[in-house]
């Protein structure tokens, strides 16, 4: 005696209970003048699973730009120590960036601070005055 109907029922139930940002602390230390902060992984999704990033809040979050696919997270412009366009104007950026794979959405905030560094004087050919 055959049946296929054994064979139609089999279902997946996704757990994404765990799901979220791998990021141990949420915050990234970047030196100024430069654009990069990290690229975000994330913990807990389903193997395979495609995920997309964005950034759907915070309070600088004008500045940053993530890559959707790469979730490379990037200032939109190089940040300078000695004038910090952060709200607050301590060096501390705060954005909130989401992963989700279409089906489970994690938000996580980010505290990326920009260090000092060697300011970096650019000459002409004749003398310059510092
Ligand atoms: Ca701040
Ligand atoms: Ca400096």
């Amino acid at each position: 005696m055959l049946s296929g109907a054994g064979m139609l029922a089999k279902n997946f139930t996704r757990s994404s209970a765990a799901a979220g940002i791998s990021s141990a602390s949420a915050s990234f230390d970047v030196a100024e003048r430069t654009t990069d902060v990290s690229i975000l992984t994330a913990s807990g999704f389903d193997p395979g699973a495609v995920i997309i990033w964005a950034i759907v809040g915070g309070a600088d979050s004008a500045l940053f730009e993530v890559n959707p696919a790469t979730g490379l997270l990037r200032f939109r412009t190089a940040q300078s120590f000695v004038a910090p366009a952060d709200v607050g104007a301590n060096n501390v950026y705060d954005v909130v960036v989401r992963a989700t794979d279409g089906t489970s959405v994690n938000d996580q905030t980010v505290a990326i601070t920009v260090l000092d560094g060697p300011d970096v004087f650019t000459g002409t050919a004749g003398n310059d005055v510092l």
